[in-house]
C-alpha cells in the first residue's frame, strides 16, 4: 500500500469513479445518479415557501398567492419551516445523548460497559452538586445518569451545563428568553408553536429556534459527549490512517457507521477477541479489520486509532470496493441506498437500532443489557461472510493518509501545558493559546464542521477552505464529516504544518500538533463550545469578541441547522455554504443574517455564501475585524 502524504479532490474523484465503474458491473445505483435524477430541485422547497403543516394545503407562496389558505404570509411560513428543521436536529442529537445516559446507567464492575474516566465523572458530579466522596463509582455513575436523564423532562429550571458558559453569555440568553429549559420541552414546544393556528410571527419562531438549538448544544449533545468520555475514555491524541485505502484485501473488513459509540465500541472489542481472529483465519483471512464511516469513524478513531474509511458521501464507496463483509450501523446519516447496494455485493447490511430500521438490511437488535453477545454475533456473522466474496468485484483504490486525532479540550490544554510548563490546575488552561493569538502569531481559529452535500462538489469546500485558512495562520478545529474530509486529504497529519503560514507552522512545531485539530463527532461540537467559553474566560472578554468563527460549508442535515443555532447563539459568527431554506423570506433572512436580528440578542449572526472563495475571505475578514476591535 502506497501512502501519499496528501490527496487532491481530483485524485479522490478518480478513486470514486473507479468504484462507480465497479458498481456498474452489478447494476449498482449511486447517489451521484440519484442527485442528477432529482435535479432541478423544487424552487418552493428550496426557498422554504411551501407549507404542508395542515391538510388545507399544501400552500405555495407566489406573487399571485401571497398568503396560505389560513392567511399566513411567506415570512411566517419560512420561519415555521426553519423552526421545525431545527427541532428535528435538536431531537436527534439529544436522543443520541439520552441513549448514552442510559448506557452510563448500565455500567457495572466487570460488565459490558464500565467507567473508563472516573475523574471526569467526579468532576461532572461536583459541577452538578452531587456528593461523590466515599461513593462506589458505579453508584455515582447511576446517580449522575439519572440526573442527566431528568434534564430531558424536568418541569422546572434550565439546562445544568449552561452554567459552563461565561456569565455574560448566560445573561444574554436570559435577556433574550432563550435560556434552554428541559430538552424535550424545547423540541415539543417547537412543534406546538408551528402547529396550524399557533405562531406565525417570525421573530418569535426564530427566537425559539435558538432556544431549541441551545437545548441540544448545551444539553443533549453535551451530555452525549461528556458521558461518552466517562464511558469510553476522554480522547487523547492518537495516530490513525484514513481514506478508502484503509480497507484490506486479505482481511475481514467490518465497517461501523452512524453515531452512537455504544455499538461501535463493542464491535471493536470483539474484533480483537482471539476467538474471532482465529475464526477469521480459519476462513483464510489474515485477521479482522474495522474501519469507520461518518461520526462513528470519529468516535472509534479518537479512542482506539481505528482507521477512517470516509465520510457521509463515501458510505456507498466502502461497499463498492467488494471487500466489505459487513456494514454495521446504529443511527443517523445512513443512506437507505445501502440496502439495495449491499445486495449487489456479498456485503451484509446490519441495522441494530429500533430508531433506524431500513429495508433490505438484517436487523440485529442491539441493547446495552446484551451488548456483548449482540456484538459478538455480528462480528461472527461478518467473519463467516468472508467466504462469499466475489474476487472479480474487488476494487480498492490505493489512497491512504496518516492522521493524528483526538484533541478533546482536555487534550488541547495538556498539549499547551507541555509547552509552557504553566500547569495552573489539573485541567490546564487555554492561556498560552490566548497569548499566541494576542501576539498575532496565530490570527484566530475556524471551527469547521458538518456534512457533505451533493449541492457542493463533495469535500472541496472543506478541504480548500482549510488549506487557505492554515496558509493564513488561522488554526482549524474540525468535527463530524468535515474532520474526515481533512483526514482523507492528509490535513490531520502533523506534517501538514508545511502548508501553513509561518506563525501557525511555528505553533504546530512547538506544540507538536497538526494545523487542523480533530475534535470528534457531531455531538462533540459541544467540545468547541466549552473551548470557546474557556478561551473567553481566560482572556477576560466575551465569546463574541474572540477571533473565532464557525463554518459548515457543505452541511445537509437537520442536526446541522440545530448546531448552527447553538453555535451562533453562543456568540460565534457562523458561515454556511448551503442556504437553510430561508431565502424566500426577507424578514427571516434579515433576522438570521442582518445586523438587527439575532445579532442584537446574541452578538453573532449567520453568513450564507455559496461561493467558497468569497466565504473564505468573509471568514478571514471577520477574524481580522474582531482582532482590530480588540486592538491586537
Ligand atoms: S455524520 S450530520 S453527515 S457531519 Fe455526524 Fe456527517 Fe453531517 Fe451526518
Amino acid at each position: 500500500m502506497s501512502e501519499n502524504r496528501y490527496y487532491t479532490i481530483e485524485q479522490m474523484e478518480e478513486a470514486t469513479a473507479s468504484l462507480l465503474e465497479n458498481g456498474k458491473k452489478v447494476g449498482a445505483d449511486s447517489w451521484q445518479q440519484r442527485a442528477k435524477n432529482q435535479s432541478p430541485h423544487c424552487g418552493f422547497g428550496e426557498s422554504g415557501t411551501c407549507c404542508r403543516i395542515c391538510s388545507m394545503g399544501p400552500c405555495r407562496i407566489t406573487p399571485k398567492a401571497p398568503r396560505g389558505i389560513c392567511g399566513c404570509d411567506v415570512h411566517g411560513i419560512v420561519a415555521r419551516n426553519y423552526l421545525r428543521f431545527t427541532a428535528g436536529g435538536s431531537a436527534t442529537h439529544s436522543d443520541h445523548g439520552r441513549e448514552i445516559c442510559h448506557t452510563l446507567h448500565e455500567t457495572r464492575e466487570g460488565g459490558n460497559y464500565t467507567v473508563k474516566d472516573p475523574e471526569k465523572l467526579k468532576r461532572i458530579a461536583a459541577e452538578w452538586g452531587i456528593e461523590f466522596e466515599g461513593k462506589d463509582i458505579y453508584d455515582l455513575a447511576h446517580e449522575v445518569a439519572e440526573v442527566g436523564l431528568l434534564e430531558y423532562g424536568k418541569p422546572f429550571g434550565t439546562q445544568r451545563f449552561t452554567k459552563r458558559a461565561p456569565e455574560h453569555t448566560q445573561k444574554l440568553w436570559e435577556e433574550a428568553e432563550i435560556m434552554p429549559r428541559a430538552i424535550d420541552r424545547e423540541v415539543s414546544q417547537s412543534l406546538h408553536m408551528t402547529h396550524m393556528g399557533c405562531s406565525s410571527e417570525p421573530e418569535a419562531l426564530i427566537r425559539h429556534s435558538l432556544r431549541a438549538g441551545l437545548s441540544d448544544g448545551w444539553g443533549g449533545s453535551m451530555m452525549g459527549t461528556e458521558f461518552s468520555d466517562v464511558l469510553f475514555g476522554t480522547p487523547k491524541p492518537v495516530d490513525t490512517t484514513a481514506n478508502i485505502g484503509v480497507l484490506e484485501k486479505d482481511m475481514v473488513n467490518i465497517i461501523v457507521h452512524g453515531h452512537d459509540p455504544s455499538l461501535s465500541e463493542m464491535i471493536v472489542f470483539y474484533a480483537n477477541d482471539p476467538e474471532m481472529i482465529a475464526l477469521a483465519k480459519s476462513y483464510g483471512a489474515k485477521g479482522i479489520n474495522i474501519a469507520g464511516v461518518c461520526c462513528t469513524a470519529n468516535e472509534v478513531a479518537m479512542r482506539h486509532g481505528i482507521p477512517m474509511a470516509g465520510n457521509f458521501l463515501s458510505q456507498e464507496n466502502v461497499v463498492l470496493t467488494g471487500v466489505c463483509e459487513a456494514i454495521v450501523v446504529d443511527v443517523q446519516c445512513i443512506f437507505p441506498a445501502l440496502g439495495p447496494l449491499s445486495k449487489c455485493f456479498h456485503t451484509k447490511f446490519i441495522t441494530t437500532s429500533p430508531i433506524a430500521q431500513i429495508p433490505d438490511s438484517e436487523f440485529y437488535r442491539f441493547s446495552a443489557e446484551t451488548a456483548g453477545e449482540n456484538a459478538k454475533a455480528i462480528v461472527k456473522m461478518a467473519v463467516e461472510n468472508f467466504q462469499n466474496r466475489n474476487n472479480d468485484l474487488i476494487c480498492i483504490p490505493q489512497q491512504k493518509t496518516k492522521a493524528t486525532v483526538g484533541y478533546s479540550v482536555e487534550a488541547i490544554k495538556t498539549c499547551l501545558d507541555g509547552v509552557t510548563n504553566s500547569h495552573v490546575d489539573t485541567l490546564g488552561s487555554t492561556k498560552p493559546l490566548v497569548d499566541v493569538v494576542k501576539s498575532g502569531v496565530l490570527r484566530g481559529a475556524v471551527a469547521m464542521v458538518g456534512c457533505n452535500n451533493p449541492k457542493v462538489r463533495p469535500d472541496t469546500a472543506h478541504i480548500e477552505l482549510m488549506k487557505k485558512l492554515i496558509a493564513n495562520d488561522i488554526i482549524v478545529i474540525v468535527s463530524g464529516c468535515s474532520a474526515q474530509a481533512a483526514a482523507k486529504a492528509g490535513l490531520l497529519d502533523k506534517a501538514a504544518k508545511e502548508l501553513c503560514g509561518e506563525g501557525l507552522k511555528r505553533v504546530c512545531e512547538l506544540v507538536d500538533i497538526p494545523p487542523v485539530l480533530h475534535m470528534g463527532s457531531c455531538v462533540d461540537i459541544s467540545r468547541m463550545m466549552i473551548l470557546a467559553s474557556d478561551i473567553a474566560k481566560d482572556w477576560g472578554i466575551n465569546i463574541s469578541q474572540v477571533p473565532v468563527v464557525g463554518c459548515a460549508p457543505e452541511w445537509m442535515s437537520e442536526k446541522a441547522v440545530s448546531i448552527g443555532n447553538y453555535v451562533v447563539a453562543t456568540g460565534i459568527e457562523t458561515f454556511l455554504g448551503v442556504d437553510p431554506y430561508t431565502k424566500g423570506s426577507t424578514e427571516v433572512t434579515e433576522l438570521l443574517q442582518g445586523e438587527n436580528g439575532i445579532k442584537k440578542w446574541v452578538e453573532a449572526k449567520f453568513v450564507v455564501e455559496t461561493d467558497m472563495d468569497k466565504l473564505c475571505q468573509k471568514m478571514i475578514d471577520c477574524i481580522e475585524a474582531k482582532r482590530a476591535a480588540l486592538g491586537i
